[in-house]
């Protein structure tokens, strides 16, 4: 089954809103693989960056992601890396649909809220970054059968 990588970002920490966040994931109908409540050091968050290292706005996107507390997690479910880019929505809040969580919640992009890997392939990366294998829990929801068709 398809996993990727969220990660809610100090904003959303701050703002209160990890429970609203995390369950739009949850009523999805995604499984929740692994999570945890973490400081980023600033090594982790530009390996993380690394492919924005050139960018104008890496220096103050790194301290930004290092400012406060995150939760990191990994989901999982069919076609979950990209129906996870549409629920997260457009990396600018002001253009990001009503009904995501960047377009529900934000309105800048350096304070976007939420992270979610852009391709299956970037996705083990992440995971591999954020996730030792024994943090992960692999596990069945009684839900299943609800969810999916045999
Ligand atoms: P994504 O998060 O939607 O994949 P990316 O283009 O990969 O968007 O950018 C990574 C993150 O870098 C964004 O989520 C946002 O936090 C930050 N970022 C991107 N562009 C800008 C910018 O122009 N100014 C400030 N921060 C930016
Ligand atoms: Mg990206």
């Amino acid at each position: 089954m398809e996993r990727t990588f969220i990660l809610i970002k100090p904003d959303g920490v701050q703002r209160g809103l990890a429970g609203q966040i995390i369950s739009r994931f949850e009523t999805k109908g995604f499984t929740l693989v692994g999570m945890k409540f973490m400081n980023v050091t600033k090594e982790l968050a530009e390996k993380h960056y690394d492919v924005h290292r050139e960018k104008s706005f890496f220096a103050g996107l790194i301290q930004f992601i290092t400012s406060g507390p995150v939760v990191a997690m990994v989901w999982e479910g069919e076609g979950i890396v990209s129906s996870a880019r549409k629920l997260i929505g457009a990396t600018n809040p002001l253009s990001a649909e009503p009904g995501t969580i960047r377009g529900d919640y934000g309105v800048t992009v350096g304070r976007n809220l939420i992270h979610g890997s852009d391709a299956i392939e970037t996705a083990r990366t992440e995971i591999g970054l954020w996730f030792e294998e024994e943090e992960l829990v692999s596990w069945q929801p009684t839900l299943t059968t609800w969810l999916y068709e045999d």
